[in-house]
């Protein structure tokens, strides 16, 4: 038995690393295991004469802890070498460019339109919004409008067929609309989606307006000038110059239309302001006594002012754009700039 225990630990003294846990396996079986060499020795300790089992029983513990040894050293070693050779195979370059994600952009109306919004909101106006579709009394009839003015013309607005309903051809009845629910003093503005049958470069059948008012005691046309100043210089930037011409609007009288100095050529005369130096933005004026009789507003008691400005145009002049159908194409690549 003791010939043969020193012909084990030589074997296992010449052991090669298993290159895997299964070789390794084997090994742990071919010794260790229920049919193992060391494991049959050790049961014939018994059957020893007691002279011999001293060195017996020393070269089978040596043995076992050899054995062991060199298993637990092989198992930790194959098992580095596994997680070694998974993160090489796995191996990516951190550094390479993501894919980029597509992210949706703000449409060049909405972002001019927040904008106002916002400068007349730190002025203490309040956001009311109406029905886009309306009927003659809230579009024509309440804002002053004569039965025989050229506006209500059939042909210049979308009369729904049947009903005596028609799509608005500006914001003013939302203004109308508020007059009526609240009790001036009073200051709104109505952003939205208007509607006249008219289609070209300049002109969409549907655009987007903002008209505002306010309605108090006293309110003199050098407020309705200052407020206007301020909202252009907040969205054009201090330097530029304002000027009123007289014009003309049933619902507000007097009435007078807005113009900013050209930010092109600084009042020069260019190709965009046609050689005068401004630039039309907005239209405004007093609000016609019968206007705020028809929502039973005492006129000798309350007056106001209240101004309009179409979105298309302010914005195609700030981005350049040359046709207003290339803001309702929705084309992304026209989109995306913005
Ligand atoms: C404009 C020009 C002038 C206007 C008038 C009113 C109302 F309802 F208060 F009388 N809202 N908006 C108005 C005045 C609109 O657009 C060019």
């Amino acid at each position: 038995m003791i010939p043969e225990l020193k012909k084990i630990l030589e074997e296992v003294a010449l052991l090669q690393p298993p290159p895997d846990l299964e070789s390794l396996n084997e090994i742990r079986l071919k010794y260790l295991g229920k049919k193992g060499s060391v494991t049959s020795l050790s049961r014939g300790m018994r059957g020893l004469p007691p002279e011999m089992k001293p060195e017996a029983g020393k070269l089978l513990g040596e043995a076992r802890q050899r054995l062991e040894n060199f298993i637990g050293a092989s198992e930790k070693r194959i098992k580095q070498e596994t997680v070694q050779r998974e993160i090489e195979s796995e191996f990516f370059d951190v550094t390479l460019p993501a894919t980029q994600p597509s992210f949706g952009s703000r449409h060049p109306i909405s972002i001019v339109m927040d904008e106002i919004v916002e400068i007349f909101i730190s002025l203490g106006f309040q956001i009311e919004e109406g029905p886009e579709i309306e009927n003659d009394h809230y579009n024509f009839e309440s804002l002053n409008f004569p039965p025989e003015h050229p506006a209500r013309d059939m042909q210049d607005t979308f009369q729904i067929s049947g009903l005596p309903l028609l799509l608005r051809t500006h914001t003013s009845p939302v203004q109308i609309r508020s007059m009526e629910k609240y009790r001036p003093p009073l200051s709104v503005i109505a952003p939205g989606k208007v509607f006249r049958c008219d289609a070209d470069v300049t002109h969409s059948p549907m655009f987007h307006q903002i008209e505002g008012f306010t309605v108090d005691e006293k309110v003199t046309f050098g407020e309705l000038k200052g407020t206007l100043d301020l909202f252009i210089h907040r969205l054009y930037g201090p330097k530029t110059k304002t000027r009123f011409r007289p014009s003309y609007f049933p619902f507000t009288e007097p009435s007078a239309e807005m113009d900013v100095s050209c930010a092109t050529c600084g009042g020069a005369g260019c190709r965009i302001c046609k050689q005068t130096g401004w630039l039309e933005i907005l239209g405004c004026g007093m609000i016609h006594p019968n206007v705020l009789r028809a929502v039973n507003v005492d006129p000798d008691k309350w007056n106001g002012f209240a101004f309009g400005l179409g979105i298309e145009r302010i914005a195609m002049r700030r981005y350049g754009i040359g046709d207003i159908r290339l803001l309702f194409e929705n084309d992304t690549r026209f989109l995306r700039q913005f």
